[in-house]
């Protein structure tokens, strides 16, 4: 496979209502999509970097010029004919993991279509649908918090994310498992804590929680594990575990007994792979973290999803819960037994409608 070209498309598009975390609040999302061209054929990736660097340092603008001037150029007409060999000319390149994400999924669409075989059979899935909850955002009070939680259960989500920050966590969860005691929840801090002042979320290790998302630093596994021996409820990394490395370190450190696995914050779906299949031959429970995706990204956090050892719902939510309309001509919907079925079409199996694309593009760059 020689990819002959390569076009770049800065997308923003209107969320259906804000999401706010504990780094800032969001009204409409940007990502780079990479659409890469090889005998004939046309692979989509999606790189989930946003406007600001909150969730990461990534920006669709640093990412933007990591694929210009060195991603893209690396690889353009080179023989590739796996993530893995996509990977070693990427590698020249330090961090920048969601832009490198973007390019390696552009290829596995780009395999799947000429092979073919669907993304989740080339990944090894095991199942036609995943498990899936919702993340929900911070809200105006606590009682606000139960009202759009309410909500999203009926619409039959069952496992509920809520996003917390100081001052906003404890008596928030607590409202949410005042009113759902049987529900499947977990809270996500996105690193707005120290050891110190984590230590008012004590409180939160009597509310029966499935998990405690990313408390600390990402720099900071030393001070997780520190946490996590004070509390019963299993500590989750999200933003610290960037590798397959990463993950084996922190779990030798005792620094989470959970991960978040997202493509797009550990350098592709091939990294994304190798962490979940060191984490399921220790039988160390992980899920798909979501990054507010396009169908593009959405179709391939399903296949990922499919995996034996996904065994916790992913927050990969129905498009309507972030989208009005999306650049996929496939729309996903949740099924009433809170899962979305795996596109099943070669490559990533969605098409992209290109008319949308152009109205939510805010700058296109075609290669070479
Ligand atoms: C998380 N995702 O697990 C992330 C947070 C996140 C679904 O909670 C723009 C603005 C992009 C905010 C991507 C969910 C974002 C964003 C991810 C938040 O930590
Ligand atoms: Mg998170």
């Amino acid at each position: 496979m020689i990819i002959s070209g390569v076009n770049l498309y800065h997308v923003r598009m209107p969320l259906v209502s804000p999401f706010e975390t504990s780094f800032g609040r969001i009204e409409t999302r940007d990502c780079v999509l990479v659409e890469a061209h090889a005998g004939g054929l046309s692979g989509f990736g999606e790189c989930p970097a946003d406007r600001d660097p909150g969730y990461s340092y990534e920006t669709c603008d640093t990412a933007w010029h990591i694929l210009q001037d060195f991603l893209i150029p690396a690889v353009l007409n080179q023989s590739l004919e796996s993530a893995n060999d996509l990977q070693d000319r990427l590698s020249m390149v330090r961090g920048h993991p969601m832009a490198k994400a973007g390019l390696e999924m552009a290829l596995w669409d780009l395999l799947g279509k000429s092979q073919g075989r669907s993304l989740a059979d080339m990944l090894g899935a095991v199942r036609r649908r995943v498990e899936v909850g919702v993340s929900v955002g911070i809200q105006a009070s606590p009682e606000a918090l139960v009202e759009a939680v309410e909500g999203y259960v009926s619409q039959g989500y069952r496992r509920i994310k809520i996003k917390i920050k100081p001052g906003r966590d404890v008596r928030e969860a607590t409202a949410v498992r005042a009113r759902l005691a049987d529900m499947r929840l977990q809270v996500d801090a996105n690193s707005a804590y120290s050891l110190e002042s984590a230590q008012a979320l004590k409180g939160l290790d009597d509310l029966h929680l499935l998990l405690i998302e990313q408390p600390l630093a990402e720099d900071d596994l030393w001070d997780h594990s520190r946490l996590q021996a004070q509390f019963a409820t299993p500590i989750c990394l999200d933003e610290s575990i960037l590798s397959e490395r990463h993950a084996r370190q922190a779990l030798e450190m005792g620094a989470c007994r959970v991960i978040n696995i997202k493509p797009g914050r550990v350098g592709g779906l091939s990294q994304a792979i190798a962490i979940h299949d060191l984490c399921y031959a220790r039988e160390i429970p992980v899920w798909c973290g979501g990054m507010l995706e396009t169908g593009v990204g959405r179709a391939a956090n399903l296949a990922l999803a499919g995996l034996p050892g996904f065994s916790l719902p992913g927050d990969i939510s129905a498009t309507e819960r972030y989208y009005t309309e999306d650049i996929t001509q496939e729309q996903f919907t949740l099924n009433p037994d809170s899962t979305i079925t795996i596109p099943g079409g070669p490559g990533l199996g969605v098409t992209v409608d290109r008319e949308k694309l152009r109205r939510y593009t805010l700058k296109k760059l075609t290669m070479p």
